[in-house]
């Protein structure tokens, strides 16, 4: 079965996409962003699936790629075109090549016009399309900058995007009103650059006259993204290594609870702070609590969270890992650093036969 999820990155109205072949658990990214790149490695993990490469449709001008970022994450192999003259990829596409997950392949497409190296990706029965910006919904990318040509995209567009068939769906990179989808029966009818009976000069005049300020981050995106979005240094700041955590796809660290257990035991458990949010009557119930977890109970947390010590990392607790998931974000609003949520709660703790704290006689 394929398994496809369309992700936004508000900061610059991007769309990341993810192809999934879930027979053999084999997947791609599309476009995605630098800074989403633990969402997006969390998604994988949550769905089971493998990234095997990220693709960029072009050398964006508005954001960084996580291709590179998802490569040291995942293993994946970065995968652009070759005329876009970027450095770091694993393999440099051109038009016709095939780019496979399992089962599954997307076809490229040059498309240039809007950059000198747009591809687009059309996956194999051709009823979807991820167009870059090539094709926006009822627009499409600008041609100022970046080697953009308005007849080179004319072209592209008419005779490799709306030649596909009518009921192909379009998925561009971008869609500045929250627009999701779009399919080559509309965009032939209706785009108000391209489609129609709009000609090649019609559509010059358009593009000649946009009008558009630059995007802001043109002078760090383009150089970042000609690297594959390596940092200039080579390094990744990892922002969670004070245990073995791993993001959640909501957006939650999260700690195991064998993991928790091997640190409790080891040195570093000495300034680890256990917080059980539960009721005081769940403390001392069937399930038991860890020993030295400290009893805040999560309405009590805001009130009382100046009890605990900031400068040492705290893993909350509760029954199911629910409501601690709420206690870690409250007391990362509260400006607490390193805090992660014991993943399943005590019901997985007591799964994984892990010990609890004698109760009291
Ligand atoms: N305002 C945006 C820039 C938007 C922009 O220029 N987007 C490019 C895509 S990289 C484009 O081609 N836009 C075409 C359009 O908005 O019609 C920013 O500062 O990042
Ligand atoms: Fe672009």
């Amino acid at each position: 079965m394929l398994v496809f999820r369309q992700l936004f990155d508000p900061a610059s109205s991007t769309y990341t996409y993810l192809l999934g072949d879930s027979g053999s658990g084999e997947a791609l990214l599309i476009d995605p962003v630098f800074e989403h790149e633990r969402r997006d490695s969390a998604l994988l993990r949550e769905l089971g699936l493998r990234l095997v490469a990220t693709l960029d449709t072009h050398v964006h001008a508005d954001h960084v790629t996580g291709a590179w970022l998802l490569k040291q994450s995942c293993g994946s192999q970065i995968l652009l075109a070759e005329a876009s003259a970027a450095h770091n990829a694993d393999r440099l596409l051109r038009h016709g090549e095939h780019v496979a997950f399992g089962a599954r392949h997307l076809e490229v497409r040059a498309t240039p016009g809007h950059t000198a190296g747009c591809l687009s990706y059309v996956l194999d029965d051709q009823s979807m399309a991820f167009t870059g910006d090539a094709l926006l919904i009822r627009g499409c990318g600008r041609t100022d900058f970046q080697q953009g040509s308005p007849g080179q995209l004319y072209h592209s567009v008419r005779e490799q995007i709306l030649a596909l068939p009518e009921t192909c769906l379009l998925y561009p990179a971008h869609d500045y009103r929250g627009l999701t989808v779009t399919s080559v029966a509309e965009e032939r009818r209706f785009n108000p650059r391209l489609g129609g009976d709009a000609n090649e000069a019609d559509f010059a005049g358009y593009m000649n006259n946009l009008g558009l300020p630059h995007p802001k981050l043109l002078e760090i995106a383009v150089p970042a993204n000609l690297r594959c979005g390596r940092p200039e240094d080579g390094h990744a700041t990892m922002d969670a290594n004070w245990a073995p955590l791993h993001y959640s796809f909501s957006g939650i660290w999260e700690i195991e609870a064998t993991a928790l257990a091997e640190l409790l035991a080891g040195a570093e458990g000495r300034q680890l702070q256990i917080i059980d949010v539960r009721e005081p009557e769940e403390f001392d119930d069937a399930l038991g609590h860890i020993e030295g977890a400290r009893l805040l109970p999560l309405a009590q947390l805001a009130a009382r969270a100046g009890e605990i010590e900031r400068e040492w990392p705290v893993v909350a607790v509760c029954r199911s890992g629910t409501r601690s998931a709420q206690a870690v974000v409250l007391l990362q609003k509260q400006g607490l650093a390193r805090v992660a949520n014991l993943s399943g709660g005590m019901l997985r703790w007591r799964a994984e036969a892990l010990p609890v704290a004698a109760p009291p006689r």
